[in-house]
């Protein structure tokens, strides 16, 4: 391979997130273990736990637990004397915000994100040229997202994304995990197979029952025994347990899209008058696209409706987001001009609509 620049991936993810918002808003909280989720109902509660704080792991409460399971662990710790859990109940809309405002953070600092959940995100950091100034990147990213949100995260840097994914729950809470492409395969040996993705319970079950625990053990099988075992899955895991992975960072775009159209009082060709109302379809659709909480476009679409009623659209993609009303005026009118003249309107028939729209929305 001649000229392959290295690719250097960092997966960030929030510390005990919903918990850890809670905390942070509520001072009285500090210092105490605290559950989001379901109502205990005094132990009768039937929903699961979302997430718990780092005290309250401490009582053996984790994600995904029944709430009754939780109230009992805070029972038992009450009785030994120690301070019983809080439970409270789950505020979506506010981890939402907290969520898109850390990515913005993340965004701040490297040009391609993958929101990969809620309180997680794979960064490109490639550009950074080595590990050492990665490293130096990402602790500025928790120092941001500390000074900004008052949260902690935890970083794992590596080759790829499953490295990186990996790492960044190594040194959990407020970690940061450095795995260079040379030593990623040793990183992965020691550790249990549930912590390779797609290893769930089950497959960690069968896999027990033939002696294999640790990802090392799992290297004595060759890609024809594993892909016999468990079919495409089994060739994945081959690639996975050495290191290998060579998934993209994708983007993540909403798919949606925020538009507006204005249908004039008279049809008409009048460039100075569509121009004129052009102007104010982008302004309406930038202050929509603020108001629902995004910053930049990179799709731009006009439609032209004829007096015959004959419509047209036209689609524009920019190399580059876009964040201006100037930037979407200039780029609609590239694309609507053509409908005022012979180029796309051969008969002169005069507009009776016009509409804007952006997509790729971040
Ligand atoms: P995680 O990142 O898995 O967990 P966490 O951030 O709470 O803790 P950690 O420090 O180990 O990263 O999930 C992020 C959020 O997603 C979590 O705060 C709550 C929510 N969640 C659920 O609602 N149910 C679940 O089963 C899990 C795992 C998470
Ligand atoms: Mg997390």
């Amino acid at each position: 391979m001649i000229g392959r620049s290295m690719r250097i991936v960092a997966h960030i993810d929030m510390d005990a997130f919903f918990a850890a918002v809670e905390e942070r808003d509520t001072p009285r909280f500090g210092g105490l273990p605290l559950a989001v989720g379901a109502d205990p109902e005094g132990g009768k509660g039937r929903g699961v736990v979302s997430t718990a704080n780092y005290k309250a792991r401490e009582y053996g409460i984790h994600s995904a637990m029944p709430i009754s399971t939780a109230w009992r662990l805070s029972e038992a710790a009450r009785r030994q004397g120690k301070p019983p859990v809080l439970f409270l109940s789950v505020d979506m809309k506010k981890y939402a915000e907290v969520s898109q405002r850390v990515m913005a953070i993340i965004r701040g600092f490297a040009p391609v994100v993958e929101e990969a959940g809620i309180d997680e995100a794979y960064a490109d950091l490639s550009f950074a040229g080595s590990y050492e100034k990665t490293e130096a990147v990402c602790r500025d990213i928790k120092q941001a997202i500390r000074d900004r949100e008052r949260l902690t995260a935890s970083v794992g840097i590596g080759p790829n994304k499953l490295i990186a994914k990996i790492a960044s729950n190594e040194k959990k809470p407020d970690g940061l995990t450095v795995v260079r492409e040379q030593e990623a395969e040793a990183f992965l040996e020691p550790l249990p197979v549930r912590k390779i993705p797609g290893i769930g319970p089950k497959t960690e079950a069968e896999l027990a029952k033939q002696g294999v625990r640790l990802v090392r053990d799992l290297k004595r099988f060759s890609r024809e025994e594993l892909q016999e075992w468990f079919g495409k899955r089994g060739a994945e895991f081959y690639e996975m347990i050495r290191g290998q992975d060579d998934t993209p960072i994708q983007e993540n775009y909403e798919p949606k899209s925020i538009g507006e159209e204005e249908t004039f009082d008279q049809d008409t060709l009048d460039a100075i008058f569509i121009g004129d109302r052009l102007k104010d379809l982008c302004q309406e659709v930038m202050q929509r696209l603020s108001a629902e909480g995004f910053r930049q476009f990179r799709t731009v679409v006009v439609k032209a409706r004829f007096a015959d009623f004959e419509t047209h659209t036209r689609t524009h993609t920019l190399p580059q987001p876009a964040d201006s009303v100037a930037a979407l005026e200039l780029e609609t009118w590239k694309l609507l001009l053509p409908f005022l003249d012979r180029r796309e309107n051969p008969k002169r028939k005069p507009i009776r609509l016009i509409g804007v729209r952006v997509e790729k929305l971040q």
